[in-house]
């Protein structure tokens, strides 16, 4: 909460080294729920990159005790102390603080620092939360080795873990115990983790590649354990996947997983000592579904990954944030295309991360949090944990191994740990590995790191028959943002193949481009502002299938006929732009289909959608040839959202009737393939994750959603019939969604779920997160589901499963002509605040587009933005937040 000081902006440029550096740091918990003792023995050095004398340390939300330097007790004219600091004025050179501190963590609802999540402690230390727990240098160039001393009631907290080994354990006198963890590496102080609770765990004892045993530990509450083996599984997949391609392996004796059910985040990559928000561990084929299993794989992969990319090498300041999240979410999508091991399994993750750079990451890029991807200042650094920071760093980590290869970029990937391991650096540095490991100059490639905005690549084309050139002339720009008002050219690579007529891939000759023979995709690099590729002997006017596999996030300009798309829809080798062929076909149509509406006040009384659309859909339905879950990623419309970032001024009602009537219209028009598909794509047998059948159900459920659009009596009961015999969460609440968008009457079903999971909170979760969603469920019956017993603010997934799923995921309701839905937003916002700032600032961005809307909505928007600005004690995440939307 901002107390006594008012929001102050960071910069980049302003970094200077610390004054101090610590070495080693001794911590002695003594855990009790309101009232835990923190002793902090820290030996702190004079940094000789500094010339400053003063130790600053950290400190937010703790009561300081005693201090004492080198032996003496401090008193209070020794020292200056305020809300946030505490700083010791020219200080030895070589110094030992002794600092005692108490907390109380049941108080803490924020989840960051230490807290109590159902009756168990957990900590959360990135980024800043460190300080919550006691005074400390809490910047991640701090790096120092870690000694903790655990002690707490045995029968309330048997389970005490911290990171790295464990040294010691005995009992106490008046029931308590103790546990000593010695972590063996340096550290900065948001990779510390203590978890002291009544948990048990699933362990396995699994041999690394160099021979070594380590010890693998899942931590669950007990009830759960029936739901640890696929984390189990992926984190031992997530060990071997990281010895084969990277040839990095596990440097400790020990590695645990905990899950917790009140979780800001994902998950926490602590050293040693993962904590993961249950959603992520917990799944059994009852309670979750593919996409659920499919997210276990990811995240599980995701937080070992930053073992190296984080942990071995960390940030030198938070603007570098990407560093470790670009880095190590392109690793997790590698690591999940590899699990999958099939080409188009690979696409089919690939066109899964387009889809979501295009839900989320552009509208951002476009939208008042716009961001480079190293951010140059920052209020409120939990806000930049973006779909930016993350997503389009990772697809800057993709375009490295794009340009330099895969062997290239392992080059870097080695170069880059044996010059920095053990060291907290810059993003710069991962870059300079990059070029330096490949004797390549990179400089250009900067411009990713430092403008935001999503860059437009347009494509002009010329074919000269006589000479059998053909050129592609691509040119981008990039719309101003925050800051940045003129953009430098970037350094794009841009993936070319070339089709001739009956579909196959012509092999390519680049003028001046050194490529192997027979070649049918080339990068070209697009550097300047614009270009002119030649490609020659082409015998026949060819069609262009440009950035394939999504080689750069950027949009694509080109000026396709409707025959050229359908000829990639059909032919296209690369699935990722067969793909966006199709989508390009749906898009064009349902914006002029939303324009329609539109005109005729909402009505969709006189629309039509085209036949050729509707058989080039039936061919893709139909075709064996293709795996199941392309199929349905290929039918698949674009969402309301992605629809919306197209148009200038935002119409969500219109949008919705325009792309349910699309639905409808294929849904009536492929009945009869639909019902066909549906049977064929059934997955008999015992329930199993992997992605043929994952993707079998894909399609099969979204056979069932079309024929759910306008459903007759059997297709009800399809639905019907498919939730009750369902052996598996993914067909039972595919099916339980299909009936609630039908509109059908779906009160006995609904029902009928809750008391099956009344007491699986993940489960519960999905409940109100369906309903929230439905096109069917308006503020008024998310105010009703709000009063449901199950229901609170307190825990973010609940929270989120309601409130976030209506205010992004329901865009009609949400924007409903008489604003009330975002009288309810900003009420919303305002109440969590008080409870958990972080949680609050994510909800306060679901109004970020507001600019874009009908001025009616627009002017309701403003005001309910207006009403939470106005609040005297808002959070320095929500002020961000807030403040950027409503600036100029
Ligand atoms: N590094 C954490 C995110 C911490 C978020 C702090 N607000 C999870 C991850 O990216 O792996
Ligand atoms: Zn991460």
């Amino acid at each position: 909460m901002r107390t006594d000081s008012s929001p102050q902006t960071i910069f980049r440029k302003d970094y200077t080294p610390p004054a101090f550096l610590v070495d080693t740091v001794e911590l002695g918990f003594d855990l009790h729920p309101e009232r835990t003792i923190v002793a902090n023995r820290i030996t702190l050095r004079q940094n000789p990159a500094s010339k400053r004398r003063d130790i600053v340390l950290h400190g937010e939300d703790i009561e300081l005790v005693q201090l004492r330097m080198n032996g003496q007790l401090l008193g209070k004219d020794d020292y200056l102390l305020d809300h946030a600091t505490l700083t010791i004025k020219k200080a030895p050179a070589q110094v030992v603080l002794e600092i005692e501190t108490l907390c109380a963590p049941v108080q803490n609802t924020t989840l960051s620092g230490l807290y109590v999540s159902n009756g168990n402690f957990f900590t959360q230390c990135e980024a800043e939360g460190f300080r919550r727990i006691t005074f400390f240098p809490d910047r991640p160039d701090v790096m120092a080795k870690y000694t903790v001393m655990l002690r707490a009631d045995k029968a309330s907290y048997p389970v005490l873990l911290s990171n790295g080994n464990l040294i010691e354990q005995g009992d106490l006198d008046d029931g308590r115990h103790y546990a000593k963890w010695e972590d063996p590496f340096k550290k900065p102080s948001y990779l510390f983790a203590l978890v002291a609770a009544r948990l048990v765990c699933q362990e396995e004892t699994f041999t690394l590649a160099d021979g070594r045993d380590v010890l693998l530990q899942v931590w669950v509450e007990e009830g759960n354990l029936d739901k640890t083996d696929y984390a189990m599984q992926s984190l031992k997949n997530s060990i071997r996947w990281d010895e084969e391609r990277f040839n990095l392996e596990l440097d400790l004796d020990r590695f645990m997983i905990v899950a917790v059910g009140d979780f800001n985040m994902g998950a926490m990559e602590n050293k040693g000592l993962n904590i993961f928000n249950t959603k992520f561990v917990l799944a059994n084929p009852r309670t979750a579904t593919d996409i659920d299993y499919a997210g276990i794989e990811a995240v599980v992969g995701h937080e070992y990954f930053h073992n190296w990319t984080g942990n071995r090498v960390t940030c030198r300041d938070w603007f570098q944030l990407s560093l470790k999240e670009g880095l190590t979410v392109f690793r997790d999508q590698e690591f999940s295309a590899d699990m999958i091991g099939t080409d188009t399994g690979r696409a089919v993750t690939r066109i899964d991360q387009v889809r979501t750079l295009r839900q989320a990451q552009f509208p951002e890029d476009a939208g008042p949090m716009s961001h480079p991807v190293r951010p140059d200042s920052f209020v409120e650094i939990n806000n930049f944990y973006t779909v930016t920071v993350y997503e389009k760093g990772a697809e800057v980590v993709r375009m490295y191994q794009t340009l330099l290869g895969r062997d290239g970029f392992r080059k870097g990937m080695d170069l880059y740990f044996k010059r920095h391991d053990g060291q907290a650096v810059e993003c710069d540095d991962f870059r300079a590995a990059m070029a330096d490991a490949n004797g390549r100059d990179l400089g250009q490639f900067e411009r990713w790191y430092s403008q935001a905005g999503t860059p437009v690549v347009t494509a002009r084309t010329r074919y000269d028959a006589v000479k059998r050139n053909f050129d592609i002339i691509l040119s981008q720009r990039c719309a101003p943002s925050a800051g940045q008002q003129d953009k430098l050219p970037f350094h794009i690579p841009v993936a070319v193949g070339l089709l001739g007529a009956s579909g196959q891939d012509l092999p390519l000759t680049l003028e001046g481009g050194k490529h192997a023979k027979g070649a049918t995709t080339i990068v070209l690099e697009l550097t300047e502002q614009e270009q002119i590729f030649r490609f020659r002997n082409v015998d026949e006017r060819p069609t262009p299938s440009i950035l394939r596999d999504f080689s750069a996030p950027v949009v694509l300009e080109y000026d396709y006929t409707d025959d050229e798309l359908l000829h990639l829809f059909s032919h296209d080798s690369d699935p990722v732009n067969r793909w966006e062929a199709g989508q390009r076909l749906a898009m064009e149509r349902l914006l002029k289909l939303t324009a329609q509406v539109a005109a005729a006040g909402g009505s969709d009384a006189n629309l039509k959608l085209d036949p050729t659309f509707i058989n080039a859909q039936r061919a893709v339905l139909t075709d064996e040839t293709l795996d199941a879950a392309f199929r349905e990623l290929a039918l698949i419309l674009p969402s309301e959202t992605i629809i919306a970032e197209q148009m200038d001024v935002v119409d969500p009602q219109a949008i919705h009737t325009a792309r349910q009537f699309m639905r409808r219209t294929i849904g009536a028009a492929l009945k009869e393939e639909l019902i066909a598909q549906y049977h064929a794509n059934q997955t008999p047998g015992d329930y199993s994750p992997d992605a043929l059948s994952a993707g079998k159900r894909a399609l099969k459920n979204l056979c069932l959603s079309y024929l759910m659009v306008a459903p007759d009596m059997a297709e009800l009961k399809l639905a019907q019939q498919q939730f009750e015999k369902a052996g598996n969460m993914t067909d039972r609440s595919a099916a339980l969604v299909a009936m609630i968008h039908s509109g059908a009457a779906t009160g006995p079903y609904l029902q009928n779920f809750y008391e099956d999971f009344e007491g699986e909170a993940l489960v519960v979760d999905k409940w109100f997160a369906m309903q929230a969603a439905a096109p069917t469920t308006n503020v008024a019956a998310v105010r009703q589901l709000m009063a449901h017993p199950a229901f609170t603010l307190k825990n973010p997934n609940r929270a989120r499963s309601l409130i976030f799923n209506f205010t992004n995921a329901n865009p009609s309701q949400f924007h409903a002509a008489d604003g009330s839905a975002y009288d309810f937003w900003a009420e919303h916002v305002i109440k969590l605040d008080a409870i958990n700032p972080q949680v609050a600032a994510r909800l306060a961005r679901a109004m970020d587009r507001w600019r874009r809307y009908a001025p009616a909505l627009q002017a309701k928007m403003k005001q309910a933005l207006e009403k939470v600005a106005a609040r005297a004690k808002l959070s320095n995440d929500v002020l961000e937040v807030i403040s950027k939307a409503l600036a100029n």
